[in-house]
């Protein structure tokens, strides 16, 4: 029997701008009379407008709380607007980098994500949607901006009431509404996901690397999903594909509540893996966040791995990745406050080398363009131009394949590519949930700063360190491919020998507001390498808290998250 759409009289709702990525707010707020329904109506309104009936999309999330009521809310919605198929996921559960990846293999218009990323789940944590184009890609700014212009105006939304799916078995279903086909296929974004690994990587290598081969004992690694979304990707590479021990792989079972932890696969949050990996059993271990797009990599004896030097380690031995022997390297790129350690070795290769503002979202269109392969951010994020996310396992298996190839541990790599190259001496300071007028009085104050071109060639000292002001901005951003214009993606002092200080808010936050200091200094002296970045930065970090006065603003004596 055929079902009907009804559409809903609704109230238009401010305050929804979309930032870094997705719009990110707490359950409670999504869980609102026609809060979710009129976001959703938005976004597939704003992102395809005529070619909204008739499309496919593709629906998935990292089974955090309300996901599950999300995702048939969605399947609803997409009903009611005459949408022609859904791909929904099994049980809802697919990872950002599976549903970039179901989205490119079936060729939908689009996709959406339901997701708060790294921040925490649960009935009173937060909750997520954001909107994936065609490409696979995060919905670039234009796209994001139109949704936030129909919050401002919707008076109705569509759905159909009455559709009632089972997404608990991987399948098709056919249902008939206005008269006209409507499918749902509810998918295995496991399998998909990880036949495209298979292509990417040499299974056989990583097996001899982790079993032991040719006389040499294998890697015992440790792999900590902090209960998201990756349980059952990491289950099915390591113990079915790798045959890695189920001890290996720990908090794979996705929660909605992630069990309480707070599933940001950093120092802090995944101390945990830390804490294991320093009892020296181990020579990897590594962590995803909720929905298994970033990573953390460490070696034996919890040996940190810098996002920003994982990213330039990868740019320089891509060739032990049999993808990229097939597809050549195409260009690397990073996010404007990522470290320049990959910039040195895109210099070496004679490669283009991007730097964007913050988020995913702007790396696509360089990768359809062809000009890119490879790129990541300092906040553990890393990819390639397989998918149009970033990818947790991907740089995962990516680390594995260099460790494989040059038989060496992770430390030996960093060491030797410091020995190469220098190093970029980085560390990344997060002052979480600060309130927002102080928060946004520092900026006032920043922008200020940089407009004050009395302040270029300014030198400031601490302890034995003098640092001359070379160049301060709000880094803009202009599109190489489609000449969009992104302004005001954070204030960069950069001292004349390259140092450099960022300060930016966070997108991400669900309240108040989060800065975000970044500061990076080079070295090429080989005794310092050993040192730590806290004691090699200290004098920026003093000259970076002198400029800002962020002390003084927030009330913070020291960050939340150092990283
Ligand atoms: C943060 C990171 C950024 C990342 C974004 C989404 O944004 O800094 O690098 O792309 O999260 O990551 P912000 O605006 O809070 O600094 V995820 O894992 O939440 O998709
Ligand atoms: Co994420």
């Amino acid at each position: 029997m055929g079902l009907t759409a009804k559409e809903i009289i609704t109230q238009p709702f401010e305050g929804q701008k979309p930032g870094t990525s997705g719009l990110r707010k707490g359950v409670k707020v999504y869980q609102q009379e026609n809060y979710t329904e009129n976001f959703v109506q938005c976004t597939l309104t704003a992102a395809l407008g005529d070619k909204l009936a008739g499309s496919t999309l593709a629906v998935g999330g990292d089974g955090r709380y309300f996901g599950k009521e999300a995702t048939l809310k969605i399947i609803q919605i997409c009903a009611g607007n005459g949408v022609s198929k859904v791909l929904v996921a099994h049980n809802g559960l697919m990872s950002t980098p599976a549903v970039s990846c179901v989205i490119r293999k079936y060729a939908t218009d689009g996709g959406i994500i339901l997701t708060a990323s790294h921040n925490p789940g649960g009935p009173n944590a937060d909750f997520g949607i954001k909107y994936n184009i065609s490409n696979g890609g995060p919905a670039p700014e234009a796209v994001t901006n139109a949704i936030f212009e129909m919050t401002k105006t919707i008076s109705s939304y569509k759905i159909c009431p009455d559709l009632n799916v089972d997404i608990s078995s991987i399948g098709q279903q056919e249902f008939e509404v206005n008269g006209k086909p409507f499918t749902v296929q509810v998918v295995d974004s496991v399998s998909d996901y990880v036949a495209y690994m298979k292509e990417i990587f040499d299974f056989n290598a990583l097996k001899g690397l982790l079993q032991g081969s040719d006389g040499q004992p294998g890697v015992n690694v440790l792999i900590n999903a902090m209960n998201g979304v990756m349980g059952p990707y990491a289950q099915k590479v390591f113990v079915e594909e790798l045959g890695t021990p189920t001890d290996n792989i720990v908090n794979c079972v996705p929660m909605e509540d992630f069990g309480g932890l707070h599933p940001d696969p950093n120092l802090t949050y995944a101390a945990d893996l830390v804490q294991e990996l320093e009892k020296g059993r181990h020579g990897f271990g590594a962590a995803f966040d909720g929905d298994g797009d970033r990573n953390m990599i460490l070696g034996k004896n919890a040996f940190f791995v810098t996002p920003s030097d994982s990213l330039a380690v990868l740019a320089d031995n891509l060739d032990c990745i049999p993808y990229f022997a097939k597809t050549g390297v195409k260009g690397f790129a990073r996010s404007m406050p990522t470290s320049g350690a990959v910039d040195r070795v895109a210099k070496k290769k004679n490669q283009e080398c991007f730097e964007v503002p913050t988020g995913w979202k702007f790396f696509g269109n360089l990768m359809d363009a062809g000009r890119l392969s490879l790129c990541g951010e300092e906040s553990f994020g890393t990819g390639s131009d397989h998918i149009r996310e970033k990818d947790g396992l991907w740089a995962v298996l990516a680390w594995l394949s260099v460790l494989a190839n040059k038989k060496q541990s992770v430390e030996d790599v960093i060491m030797q590519h410091w020995t190469t190259y220098g190093r970029n001496f980085y560390t990344r300071y997060d002052y979480e949930n600060c309130e927002s007028d102080p928060a946004n009085q520092m900026m006032k104050n920043l922008n200020c700063f940089v407009a004050d071109s009395g302040n270029i060639n300014k030198s400031f000292t601490s302890g034995d360190k003098t640092y001359t002001i070379e160049k301060i901005d709000n880094f803009s951003y202009t599109d190489p491919v489609d000449a969009s214009v992104s302004k005001n993606q954070g204030i960069r002092i950069i001292f004349a020998d390259g140092s450099r200080i960022i300060f930016r808010l966070s997108g991400t936050g669900s309240s108040g507001a989060t800065i975000r200091l970044y500061i990076e200094g080079y070295e090429s002296d080989p005794k310092t390498f050993t040192q730590s970045p806290q004691d090699v930065l200290k004098p920026l970090i003093n000259i970076a808290l002198e400029i800002s006065k962020l002390q003084e603003l927030t009330g913070r004596d020291k960050p939340t998250v150092i990283t």
